[in-house]
């Protein structure tokens, strides 16, 4: 005889919306925030990722990983780090304050294209001084077709309203740069939102530890969206060599008209991409960053390693 009411509840599926060490807080198809606890140790999840869930006291436990788009992480020697799950674009903050790292950036921009992500940069503290020599610095990303978005969010963070619009987008960047400041003034309210789920996991630390994600509302053309902590590095070392070649969308017009076919775009004669060098026509430290990143990911994938 069957016990339909004794039965554990079926698992639900559900977002992954904070996520901090191995535990999560999951907001289920039926609307409910669950604190939630990943079960096995084989898993890594992120923000954005859709799991299946199965209810215990007062939680929940991750039994599956659901299928993924995209996975936006980076890594370094050691490790991968995971920072959004299904995002279609990656929005990059930068302010006049801080160092801006122009080979930070082109990492952004690697790791955004290796996953077909549409990478936009947000321009912050337009009202700082200095703004203008930023924007400057910023000028060579536009004409490769990377939008650059000048706002100053302290104030109104309207103009990046319409690049949120119907997009999954993880907000990423140096500490400082003013990610968090912009989810608030995107959606007032996000700092007690972002307690009460920092307490749902028990953690009691600072929201710029975990990332976070906030559903868009309707109005605002739904979506989603992640705030990241800050991160002043950015390996990508888990890219392949011809992903990481790829991504650069100045040099994929030029691959395939090298004199050699298997040219690595290093020294050999007849490269299409050192005589585009030497015609102005690609930026030399983008080049050099690409053969770099390139000669990593070998290294990193060198048998006997
Ligand atoms: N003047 C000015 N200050 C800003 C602006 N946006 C953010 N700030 C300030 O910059 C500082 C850092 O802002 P946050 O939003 O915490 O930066 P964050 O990128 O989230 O930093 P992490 O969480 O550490 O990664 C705060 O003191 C903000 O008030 C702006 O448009 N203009
Ligand atoms: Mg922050
Ligand atoms: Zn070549």
């Amino acid at each position: 005889m069957k016990h339909p009411a004794s039965s554990a509840a079926a698992p639900l599926d559900g977002l992954v919306t904070a996520s901090f060490r191995r535990h999560f807080a999951v907001r289920t198809d039926d609307g409910e925030t669950v604190a939630c606890v990943l079960k096995g140790r084989h898993l890594a999840l992120a923000c954005g990722d859709r799991v299946r869930v199965a209810r215990t006291d007062g939680g929940g436990v991750i039994e599956a990983l659901l299928p993924r788009t995209t996975l936006f992480y980076r890594s370094d020697a050691f490790r991968e780090k995971l920072i959004a799950a299904n995002v279609t674009q990656v929005i990059g903050v930068v302010a006049p304050d801080l160092g801006v790292d122009e080979e930070l950036i082109n990492r952004w921009i690697v790791a955004a294209e290796a996953e077909r992500c549409r990478l936009v940069l947000a321009a912050n503290k337009a009202d700082k001084p200095g703004f203008d020599a930023l924007q400057l610095r910023l000028a060579p990303f536009a004409a490769l077709g990377y939008p650059v978005v000048v706002l100053s969010a302290k104030e109104d963070a309207g103009p990046l309203l319409p690049w949120l619009a119907g997009q999954t987008t993880v907000l990423i960047g140096q500490s400082g740069m003013g990610k968090s400041t912009i989810l608030n003034a995107i959606l007032p309210g996000t700092a007690t939102r972002t307690a009460d789920i920092s307490e749902a996991l028990a953690t009691g630390r600072h929201t710029t530890t975990h990332s976070t994600l906030y559903p868009l509302p309707e109005a605002m053309g739904g979506g989603w969206i992640v705030d990241s902590p800050g991160a002043k590095a950015f390996g990508l070392a888990h890219l392949a060599p011809a992903a990481i070649l790829d991504a650069f969308v100045e040099l994929r017009p030029l691959i395939g008209h090298c004199r050699f076919r298997d040219c690595r775009h290093h020294r050999e004669p007849g490269c299409a991409v050192t005589a585009a060098i030497e015609r102005g026509a690609v930026a030399p430290h983008r080049v050099a960053l690409m053969r770099a990143l390139v000669g990593d990911s070998e290294v990193a994938r060198a048998p006997g390693r």
